[in-house]
C-alpha cells in the first residue's frame, strides 16, 4: 500500500479522499489556495501545503507547486480527484517520471477517451453501440451528405471537447455550415484542436451513465447505472440510481456494454461511461469520464461499494476484491447539488460565510462537504456547498426522505439551492419518474 497519499484537489471530494485514507491507514498530504487556508481538507489531513494564491491556475493547477509538494512531503501518490488535475494525460506522465502514482489510469488510456472521434472508433469496434456518426469532417461537402443521410437536427463535436464543451446543433443546410466554422473556431481557441465531426441529434435523451471499476489484470466491474438527465447547462443538479427509466435487462445490456467500453481503452481504475438513452430504450455511448465523479456516492449506496477505497487500492496494485455478481443492487438513492447560488437569480454564484449550519441527517442520509458553521465560501471555485444523498428500499420512499433532509437543513449566511431542490423534489414530473435532459427546460416554480 502507499507510504502517503498527496490529494491534489480542494473541497469536499478532497474530505471524501482523506478519509477513505485515513479508514485504509494511510496518512495523507493536503494542499490548497491562500483562500483555502480554513477549508476543512487542510485540517483533517495528516500535513498540509499552501501551493500557492487564489486562482485555481495559480494553486490546484500549478503542476510544478503539486510535484514540489509530493517530493517534499515524500508522498508515493497523488490522487487527483474530479475536475483540476484528474483527466490531464499530461500530468498523470509528470507524476509518473518522478515515479509518483497518479491515482487514476493511464495517460495512454485517458488521451484514447480524451480524443471523442478516437473514443467512438474504439466503441464501434468493440460492438458499444454509438450514434450515428461521422469521422473527422475533411470538408463541407462530405457533412451535407452526411446531414442528408442522417437527417436533421444534426449535432457538430469538437473531438477535443467534452462534458458538453465544444458542440453546436444545426437544422438545416445554412445552419450546417455556419455552426461548423463557429464550432472549429471555439475548439481551435479552447483545445488548441479544430477537428469536429457530426453526430444525429437525438432531441431530449435520457443522460444515463454506468460506473465502473477496472484493475490492472483486465478484470472489470459495473455497479449498474446512474441517471444524471436533471442538468441545466451542462451541470447536474439532482442524480439518482437506478434510473427510473431503466429495466433489468437494459441494465444488464448497459453493465456489458460499459465493461466492453473499459476493456477497449484498456482502462484501470474507476471510470465512467456515459450514454443517451432513447425513448425506445435504445442507448448509445457518448463519453468516458476518466476519473472518479462528483456523483459517485449514489452508487456506493445503492451496492455497498466503498467507490474510493476501492480505487485506491487498485492503484496499489491490488486486484479487485469482488467479481460482478458479488454485486447485488438494492434500493434506491438520490442526490441533491447543494450550491451557494441564487437560484432566483439564475443561479448566480452566492459566495459568502455560512453563519449558520445544521446538517440533515437519521437512516439513509449521507452529506459530504467541506463547510462547518463560520466558513467563508470563496468565489474563486465552484460553489458546490455540499452533496445531500438520500437511500431508500424504493424510489418514492428515498424521494420522500430527500423531502425530510432538505426541509431539516439550515445554511444561513449565503443563498443556497435548497429552495429550488425543496420545489423540485414535489414536482410532479420528477415523481413521476418520467423525465429527460429537456425537465429543466419546461420545469417553471411554482409560486
Ligand atoms: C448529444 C445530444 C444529442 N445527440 N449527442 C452533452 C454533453 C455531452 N457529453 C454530450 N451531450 C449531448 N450529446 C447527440 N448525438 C445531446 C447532448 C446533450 C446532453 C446530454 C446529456 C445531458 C444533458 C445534455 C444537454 C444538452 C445536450
Amino acid at each position: 500500500m502507499f507510504k502517503k497519499v498527496l490529494i491534489a484537489n480542494r473541497g469536499e471530494v478532497a474530505v471524501r479522499i482523506i478519509r477513505a485514507c485515513r479508514e485504509i491507514g494511510i496518512p495523507t498530504v493536503a494542499v490548497y489556495s491562500q483562500a483555502d487556508a480554513n477549508s476543512l481538507h487542510v485540517s483533517l489531513a495528516t500535513e498540509a501545503y499552501c501551493i500557492g494564491p487564489n486562482e485555481s491556475s495559480k494553486s490546484y493547477l500549478n503542476i510544478p507547486a503539486i510535484i514540489s509538494a509530493a517530493l517534499v512531503s515524500g508522498s508515493d501518490a497523488i490522487h487527483p480527484g474530479y475536475g483540476f488535475m484528474s483527466e490531464r494525460a499530461d500530468f498523470a506522465e509528470i507524476c509518473k517520471e518522478h515515479n509518483i502514482k497518479f491515482i487514476g489510469p493511464s495517460p495512454e488510456s485517458m488521451q484514447l477517451m480524451g480524443d471523442k472521434a478516437t473514443a467512438r472508433k474504439t466503441m464501434m469496434s468493440k460492438d458499444v453501440p454509438i450514434t450515428p456518426g461521422t469521422g473527422i469532417l475533411k470538408n463541407f461537402e462530405d457533412a451535407r451528405e452526411a446531414a442528408k443521410k442522417f437527417g436533421y437536427p444534426v449535432i457538430i463535436k469538437a473531438t477535443a471537447g467534452g462534458g458538453g464543451k465544444g458542440m453546436r446543433v444545426a437544422n438545416n443546410d445554412n445552419e450546417l455550415e455556419q455552426n461548423i466554422n463557429l464550432c472549429r473556431q471555439e475548439a481551435e481557441k479552447f483545445f488548441g484542436n479544430p477537428d469536429v465531426y457530426l453526430e444525429k441529434y437525438l432531441v431530449n435523451p435520457r443522460h444515463i451513465e454506468v460506473q465502473i471499476i477496472a484493475d490492472k489484470y483486465g478484470n472489470v466491474v459495473h455497479l449498474g447505472e446512474r441517471d444524471c438527465s436533471i442538468q441545466r447547462r451542462h451541470q447536474k443538479l439532482i442524480e439518482e440510481a437506478p434510473s427510473p427509466a431503466v429495466d433489468d435487462k437494459t441494465r444488464q445490456k448497459l453493465g456489458e456494454a460499459a465493461v466492453r467500453a473499459a476493456k477497449a481503452a484498456n482502462y484501470e481504475g474507476v471510470g465512467t461511461i456515459e450514454f443517451l438513452l432513447d425513448k425506445d430504450k435504445n442507448f448509445y455511448f457518448m463519453e468516458m469520464n476518466t476519473r472518479l465523479q462528483v456523483e459517485h456516492g449514489i452508487s456506493e449506496m445503492i451496492s455497498n461499494v466503498d467507490i474510493v477505497r476501492e480505487q485506491i487500492n487498485i492503484a496499489a496494485g491490488n486486484s479487485l476484491s469482488f467479481k460482478q455478481e458479488d454485486i447485488k443492487l438494492f434500493g434506491h438513492a438520490i442526490e441533491c447539488r447543494i450550491n451557494a447560488e441564487d437560484p432566483d437569480r439564475n443561479f448566480l454564484p452566492a459566495p459568502g460565510e455560512i453563519n449558520g449550519y445544521i446538517t440533515p441527517g437519521g437512516f439513509g442520509v449521507r452529506v459530504d462537504s467541506h463547510v462547518y458553521s463560520g466558513y467563508k465560501i470563496p468565489p474563486y471555485y465552484d460553489s458546490l456547498i455540499s452533496k445531500l444523498m438520500c437511500w431508500a428500499p424504493n424510489r418514492e420512499e428515498a424521494r420522500r426522505r430527500m423531502y425530510r433532509a432538505l426541509k431539516e437543513y439550515v445554511i444561513t449566511g449565503v443563498k443556497t439551492t435548497l429552495p429550488f431542490y425543496q420545489d423540485l423534489i414535489e414536482n410532479d414530473v420528477f415523481v413521476s419518474g418520467n423525465f429527460d435532459t429537456g425537465f429543466m427546460n419546461t420545469y417553471k416554480k411554482n409560486k
